[in-house]
């Protein structure tokens, strides 16, 4: 399991939490995810050999947040 901490600038509300936690846990291989309104961050566990970094930077931005790294 990897875990990787990204940061999104965008993120300033429980919409913002429920559209990402729900949109990137329904990722297969994503293991766990919780979304930081006040750090504005995106704590994810995944499996490297079932889901990459870049399918769930892309999730997370077609929720329409940007993921600055
Ligand atoms: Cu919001």
């Amino acid at each position: 399991m990897t875990d990787r901490l990204l940061q999104v600038p965008e993120v300033h509300c429980d919409h913002c939490k429920t559209s990402i936690e729900g949109a990137v846990g329904d990722l297969q291989g994503v293991s766990r995810v919780e979304v930081s309104i006040p750090d504005t961050s995106v704590d994810v566990t995944f499996d490297e050999e079932v889901v990459s970094l870049d399918a769930i930077k892309e999730t997370i931005e077609e929720q329409g947040y940007a993921v600055a790294e």
